[in-house]
């Protein structure tokens, strides 16, 4: 068994080193096709056999061996090495070229030889040789091929017979001119340089072919040859070779017209057809043009004869002048290709096409005239199109990339400028896929969700979306795979941003405002007037903000800042809390929300930013006294309304004999309601009245700088100045006689540190953690360098309201306490470029002993004492005690002016939240 493998084997590479040996193989299958157009061998190699290969021709002539085919050869001796529009080369031969062998001008063969190398070298060629066969037998009595790189006219030489008994004789000498008679020929050429006549031999040195054959004479010519001329038929520019072969021996003088014209143009495009023209009557070629009749007019693609021109949507046409051929770009038998040029789109079409002519005329008998082109068009750019399909619905990017031939291919996208393959892209949520169309385009569709994060998107309008997808497409685009890059943005705006809604409610003391935390600080703010309402904003003017995972609530005191008191009367206050929402980058209000809710409250001031003080006096005293005899500093200023415990005043700060002073950025007003005592009249005995002494200092805080626009009331709340801030408190009604005067000036400070050398502004949030103590500073000013400055009560409360509870003493009768919520403890008052009378300060450090996270004010009672010398054994460090000196002089007309004075307010926070 494995002998005969053997021998089989042994066998087998004898064969092939058989065909080696002759350097000749036969082609593999499929490698090599051939056909004969009438009189043209046609023969086709297969590119894909060619791969990655080199390959040359050489003409196989039995008698003289192989000769390697190049450009000249090639249009001398009738052969045309080119390729068709797929790519795959195409060899073209006359029947009358070179090395044809030819029997009775009726059958032909010519033999070929491929040879293909993995080298340029053409090293280790392989050879295949191919052998054509053709036999046309109807030939005309002149046939014109135009090639491409030749130009070839041949004609019949039959001597026309005198009587049929001669004929025989006339042909037997033909043979012997056969022979002999080479050297006899000459061609003469007319052009415009004149006439010239050579010889053969000269004309073959010119490019010219010139033979004979049994029956025939023909020429070959170059194009633009020296000898030939340019002319213009039909609007058509011809290359024309004006010749008259000439044969004489002796008594014989044989003229053959061997005239030759090829179009060399004709050629137009529009964006989608191509036109290829080529005259009909060609007078140089037409001897009596009265007698021309065309006979047949046929077009081909390729090899191929086209019978039904119209099937494929090609149109041929003529008229007396032309003859026209048209192709719709990308139709069928023609090839559509991508390129790019200059870094654009574009496609280019090419088509190889013949005409085949047959005429007749009363001189030339019948004429072939047989056309053969090679179409290619300009590059025609196509911007590709992208085609927004988006489902905004779905919430989806559909977009459609288009229209590519099949030679394009996406290789990568780059998406809001991050580089994708195809293969990641797909991983990160794109959809990217072909679409064929019916007319054999096609287009890239990617998907995306509107929500992957490579898709912008932006707050716009109202409550929309603008979702932007940028897209940079990587595609390959033809043969060569060069890279094209083209860029799209697509977008989409839709509305799926709910605005929310606030909700407003009211309890006894507040007002509360809930309200969906999403998109606070992503795309709206909360804005207070013109001012954002932050945590800041909130804090200073006493808001209480809590949140839970989807609500914001917050809570406005009636007497906190920002309020709006649309309606002041005895007991009864109606108060609205306005807040817009704005989007943040626009500021542009979307919405306004107006909590709008009536208070009953028997105790309050308010001061309106007009100037005008609304005050609820509460005046609770044993016995009770007439409340419609209370009055301000001017006592032509009563009360509007009152009852047994309370009185409504209502006056503006420039009436009713109100104060002013200014305290840092602050403007104070002060009134005072007194309580007129009752006198009879001066004719009977005074009595002693039993009404007891009420005062109750009104003040009216304003931050200066809005109080200069006092009277310019806006009804904008935006614009128009805040409300300001009203305290009042009451002078002690136990002592008997008191001189009425005004209020001690003040101030509280609250320090940064115990070294009491840097304060919070009066418009700073100051916020401390629980294990640090508040350091507050009161300041005497305005009193004679021997006034001492006495902490008599001082308590911390929730809340600015002095009547407010709970509240825990911290000082009591000047000295400190340590309470269960809170501690105090008096600083030292050392003199300094800022103090320069230390007794008219007062440092408190203020501890909270409570962890429970608040909002504080520090409230103090003070005195301004006259100097008295320092009890030895006082009780209270830091202050010295007056208690017991003011103890020992009870009802003493005291000296001792008062004041009030309030800190804060100060948030004792977790040190994470600051
Ligand atoms: C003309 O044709 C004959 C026969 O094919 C050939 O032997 C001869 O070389 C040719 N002459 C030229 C000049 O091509
Ligand atoms: C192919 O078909 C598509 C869809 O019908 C069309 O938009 C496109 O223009 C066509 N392209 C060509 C080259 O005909
Ligand atoms: C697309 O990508 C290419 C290659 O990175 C770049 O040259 C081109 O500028 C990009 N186009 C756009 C619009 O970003
Ligand atoms: C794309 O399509 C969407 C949905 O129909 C549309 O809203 C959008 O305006 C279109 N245009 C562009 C330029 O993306
Ligand atoms: C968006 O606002 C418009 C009016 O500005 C309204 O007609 C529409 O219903 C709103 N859509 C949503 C989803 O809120
Ligand atoms: C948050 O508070 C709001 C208002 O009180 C309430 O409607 C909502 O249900 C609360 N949400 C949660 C998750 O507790
Ligand atoms: C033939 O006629 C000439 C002159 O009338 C026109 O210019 C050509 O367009 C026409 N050609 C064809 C093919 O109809």
């Amino acid at each position: 068994m494995e002998a005969v493998g053997h021998l089989l084997h042994r066998i087998w590479l004898f064969f092939l080193l058989f065909w080696l040996g002759q350097g000749r193989l036969m082609a593999p299958p499929g490698f090599v096709e051939s056909s004969c157009r009438s009189r043209i061998f046609w023969m086709k190699l297969n590119k894909l056999l060619l791969q990655g290969k080199f390959f040359q021709l050489e003409i196989y002539d039995p008698y003289s061996g192989p000769v390697l085919l190049d450009e000249k050869l090639a249009s001398r001796c009738g052969y045309v090495l080119s390729e068709d529009v797929w790519g795959n080369p195409v060899f073209r031969a006359s029947v009358l070229g070179c090395h044809v062998a030819n029997e009775a001008d009726e059958l032909f063969s010519l033999t070929v030889n491929i040879k293909v190398s993995s080298f340029s070298s053409m090293r280790a060629a392989v050879t295949y040789t191919y052998t054509m066969y053709c036999s046309y037998a109807s030939w005309a009595s002149r046939e014109i091929v135009c090639e491409e790189n030749y130009m070839e006219v041949s004609v019949k030489t039959d001597v026309p017979a005198v009587s049929n008994d001669y004929t025989v004789a006339w042909m037997s000498a033909l043979p012997e001119t056969h022979n002999v008679a080479y050297q006899q020929w000459q061609l003469m050429f007319v052009s415009p340089s004149g006439r010239k006549r050579i010889t053969v031999s000269d004309a073959v040195k010119l490019g010219y072919s010139f033979n004979n054959t049994l029956s025939r004479v023909y020429l070959r010519a170059p194009y633009r040859s020296n000898e030939s001329d340019v002319s213009v038929v039909s609007g058509v520019n011809m290359n024309v070779i004006t010749s008259t072969s000439m044969y004489r021996q002796r008594w014989l003088l044989l003229l053959i017209d061997t005239t030759v014209s090829c179009p060399v143009d004709g050629i137009s495009f529009t964006d989608t057809t191509l036109t290829w023209t080529v005259p009909r009557v060609i007078p140089t070629l037409v001897v009596q043009e009265s007698t021309f009749l065309s006979k047949s007019i046929v077009m081909g693609v390729d090899d191929q004869v086209i019978v039904n021109p119209e099937e494929m949507n090609y149109l041929l046409e003529y008229n007396e002048t032309q003859i026209r051929i048209t192709i719709p770009i990308g139709a069928e038998g023609g090839k559509l290709e991508s390129s790019i040029s200059g870094g654009v789109y574009g496609v280019i079409y090419c088509i190889d096409l013949f005409l085949e002519h047959t005429w007749t005329d009363a001189g030339w008998q019948t004429t072939k005239y047989t056309v053969i082109k090679s179409i290619t068009t300009p590059f025609m750019p196509q911007i590709p199109t992208v085609i927004n399909n988006t489902v905004p619905e779905e919430r989806l990017f559909h977009v459609a990339l288009g229209h590519f031939l099949h030679d394009v291919s996406l290789v990568a996208i780059t998406a809001g400028n991050v580089p994708f393959s195809l293969r990641e892209a797909q991983h990160h949520g794109f959809k990217i896929y072909e679409t064929p169309f019916s007319n054999g385009t096609k287009a890239f569709i990617l998907e995306v969700s509107f929500d992957v994060p490579y898709v912008l998107r932006e707050y716009v309008n109202r409550n929309e979306t603008k979702y932007t997808l940028l897209v940079n497409y990587t595609l390959s685009v033809g043969l060569e795979r060069t890279l094209y890059y083209h860029s799209a943005e697509v977008e989409c705006v839709i509305a799926d941003i709910e605005v929310p809604e606030a909700v407003g409610s009211c309890d006894e003391e507040n007002l509360y405002l809930t309200l969906p935390t999403f998109g606070l600080h992503q795309y709206w703010d909360l804005y207070l007037g013109n001012k954002i309402l932050n945590r800041h904003v909130a804090l200073t003017n006493g808001y209480l903000a809590a949140t839970n995972s989807t609500h914001l609530i917050l809570q406005i005191p009636l007497f906190a800042g920002g309020l709006i008191y649309e309606e002041v009367s005895f007991q009864k206050i109606k108060a609205r809390f306005d807040v817009a929402l704005r989007k943040i980058r626009t500021m542009e209000t979307l919405q306004m929300f107006s909590i709008s809710c009536s208070f009953n409250s028997s105790a309050f001031i308010i001061c309106h930013p007009d100037g005008t003080i609304m005050v609820s006096a509460q005046m609770k005293t044993v016995p009770a006294i007439d409340m419609s005899k209370t009055k301000l500093r001017d006592s032509s200023c009563k009360p509007r309304e009152y009852n047994e415990a309370h009185a409504f005043f209502k006056f503006h700060v420039t009436t009713c004999g109100t104060s002013v002073r200014f305290e840092g950025d602050h403007i104070i007003y002060e009134n005072e309601i007194s309580y007129e005592k009752e006198t009879l009249p001066r004719q009977s005995i005074p009595t002693i009245t039993r009404d007891p002494d009420y005062r109750l200092t009104v003040l009216c805080y304003y931050q200066a700088k809005e109080t200069l626009v006092l009277g310019a009331f806006s009804s904008d709340p935006a614009t128009s100045p805040p409300f300001g801030s009203g305290t009042m408190f009451p002078r002690s009604n136990t002592a008997a006689y008191r001189r009425v005067r005004q209020a001690l000036n003040v101030v509280s400070r609250v320090s940064k540190d115990e070294s009491f050398m840097e304060f919070y502004g009066p418009s700073m949030a100051i916020f401390r953690q629980p294990t640090e103590p508040v350091f507050i500073e009161v300041e005497l000013k305005d009193e004679s360098p021997s006034v001492e400055l006495y902490l008599e009560n001082c308590w911390v409360a929730r809340s600015p309201d002095f009547n407010s509870t709970p509240r825990w003493n911290i000082t009591v009768d000047g000295c400190e306490i340590n309470g269960s919520e809170f501690a105090a403890e008096f600083c030292p008052v050392p003199v300094s470029p800022r103090v320069r009378h230390p007794s008219h300060f007062k440092r408190l450090a203020v501890r909270t002993l409570a962890q429970q996270l608040e909002q504080v004010y520090v409230h103090c009672l003070v005195a301004a004492c006259p100097p008295t010398n320092t009890q030895p054994g006082s009780t209270c460090r830091g202050q010295r005690s007056t208690r017991r000196e003011r103890k020992g002089f009870p009802g003493h007309p005291s000296d001792s002016l008062q004041g009030y004075v309030l800190a804060g307010p100060v948030w004792i926070v977790s040190p994470d939240l600051r």
